[in-house]
């Protein structure tokens, strides 16, 4: 038997929903303005886990343009049903309340391809399907409740879903607006059928220190519901701020083929005092039902560092490889796909320099992959011609407005290129180094991020030598407890020509992200 290590998914891996085939679990996290949009990992065994694909992975299937971060693709729901992957989904522009809104899609792989959305009539976020055994099927969500009673209440709606046709139909009935009077953001709902009863599993508290997971059960599936004595059923909010896991909420449940149960959570694990660059990321627990309600992380109460599955085995899969090639999975970018921004060419891509750069709202030159770990090296390799107002090299990205930079720019004498390093906070560079190295972008210019908790050190030189250090960077900043939002950071490889029509095009050599053990 091995033991899942938490977290099962590290970096920005939120709101989790997981769903089980035979023996396989399949696994959707939200992706907010990445492309492409929501992964679908699977695993035999809840402890390894493969990333198999992407549920928006087709240009066009979402319009992401002009989306500020962390608005985009929030909090889907992975469901099997009569053969097919049932994905629902809302895609949120948080400045533009009439810009988006749920949408369904199916698949017979879950690796793809996936239908184009069926938008469905229905506001708010955290869209939700149950497949009752009596062949009805149910849609819930939440929105702002209608009548308020207090401050950011919301209300878990339900409807009948015909799956057919792909529309709600019926009546619509309110079912739940969370377990403590006054609580803020009863969300992520999930209805379950155990023992002949509907459970209902929502967050509350908000997806920051408050976050919890409550539990109420109906004998309808329209209710009414009755919220679970044991309330919240899992939540690190009483731990404070010191907690090496915070932000515990929004469950979802499996049970495996040998009959027992598990919860996929979020969570946020902080390090250089709150603040938890990683962002949120997905969590194991244990589940066990007791007189009819479900007990997470039976005799602890929180989240384990490590969960025994008895199912699982003892082959682990290989990590995966440092030097990331184009055809990996991992590559996203924002706004559009890596294949609507880059080339790829060999082991590396062409990145055409844009006029759009990595403080604009429009897609731009830009491709990354999540930040999973805390200590990591990544290492970047670049070539190219640069025109005089124009860069590229490291993004280190929170959203527009947070970012940290280290850049090779266009225009300097021959056999030097100027380097600049800029930590940008609010939208505003709060630091920032220039220098000379002696090197040329002909020749390939490699451009290191060493982090180290909080110290994002930046290195820069010729390729092949020795590098000099630029500047150290705190990643307090960075974070989403200090700039807000709902994401992790992401580290990428940018250019721009700020605001110029150009045909500059800069050569990715090599891309390596090295995690420190
Ligand atoms: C998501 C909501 C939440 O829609 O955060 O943790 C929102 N919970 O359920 C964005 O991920």
């Amino acid at each position: 038997m091995i033991a899942a290590s938490n977290p099962i998914l590290p970096g920005c891996h939120p709101d989790p929903s997981i769903c089980r085939v035979g023996h396989e679990f399949f696994l959707v996290t939200s992706t907010f303005e990445y492309l492409p949009g929501l992964p679908i990992h699977r695993s035999t065994d809840l402890v390894n886990w493969e990333l198999i694909g992407h549920a928006i992975d087709r240009p066009g299937m979402i319009d992401m343009t002009g989306l500020a971060s962390s608005s985009g693709l929030y909090a889907p729901t992975l469901r099997h049903h009569d053969g097919r992957f049932w994905l629902v989904c809302t895609l949120v522009d948080q400045t533009d309340p009439a810009r988006g809104g749920n949408f369904v899609i199916t698949a017979t792989d879950a690796a793809g391809p996936w239908s184009d959305p069926v938008w469905l009539d229905a506001d708010g976020i955290d869209p939700s399907l149950f497949f009752d055994d009596d062949g009805t099927a149910w849609a819930h969500g939440t929105r702002p409740a209608r009548d308020p009673q207090w401050h950011d209440q919301t209300e878990i709606w339900l409807r009948e879903f015909d799956p057919v046709s792909m529309t709600l139909v019926g009546p619509e009935h309110v079912l739940w607006s969370g377990a403590v009077i006054g609580a803020v953001w009863a969300e992520g709902p999930h209805i379950y059928k155990v023992d002949g009863r509907y459970h209902l599993v929502a967050a509350e508290g908000g997806t920051e220190m408050n976050h919890a997971v409550m539990v109420a059960r109906a004998d309808a599936v329209t209710g009414p519901y009755a919220g679970a004595p044991a309330n919240p059923v899992l939540s690190h909010r009483q731990q404070g701020r010191t907690a090496d896991v915070v932000a515990v909420g929004h469950a979802d449940l499996v049970q495996a083929a040998d009959g027992s149960w598990w919860a996929v959570v979020l969570g946020m694990r902080p390090y250089g005092g709150l603040h938890a660059n990683l962002g949120r990321e997905t969590f194991l627990v244990p589940v066990v039902w007791e007189d009819g309600w479900p007990v997470f992380a039976p005799g602890e109460g929180r989240v384990p560092e490590t969960v025994e599955v008895p199912f699982a085995g003892s082959a682990a899969v290989a990590a995966a490889p440092a030097r990331i090639l184009p055809g990996d999975l991992r590559w996203t970018s924002v706004r559009v796909l890596p294949a609507e921004v880059a080339d790829a060419e060999g082991d590396g891509w062409l990145l055409p320099v844009r006029p759009e750069g990595p403080a604009d709202l429009q897609p731009f030159a830009f491709l990354g992959v999540r930040q999973e770990h805390a200590d990591v090296d990544v290492r970047l390799t670049l070539s190219g011609r640069l025109g005089g107002e124009e860069e590229g090299g490291l993004l280190i990205r929170q959203s527009e407005q947070d970012q940290l930079r280290l850049a090779v720019h266009g225009g300097a004498e021959e056999g030097a290129v100027r380097i600049t390093a800029a930590l940008v906070r609010t939208g505003v560079v709060v630091e920032q180094r220039a220098t000379l190295l002696p090197a040329s972008l002909h020749d390939g210019v490699e451009l290191i991020l060493r982090a180290r908790g909080q110290d994002y050190e930046l290195l820069a030189g010729a390729a092949g030598s020795r590098p000099a250090e630029i500047m150290t960077a705190d990643g307090r900043s960075l974070d989403s407890f200090s700039a807000g939002g709902f994401l992790g950071l992401w580290i990428g490889v940018y250019a721009t020509s700020r605001g110029t029509r150009t045909d500059s095009i800069l050569r990715i050599e090599s891309f390596e992200y090295r995690p420190r053990q």
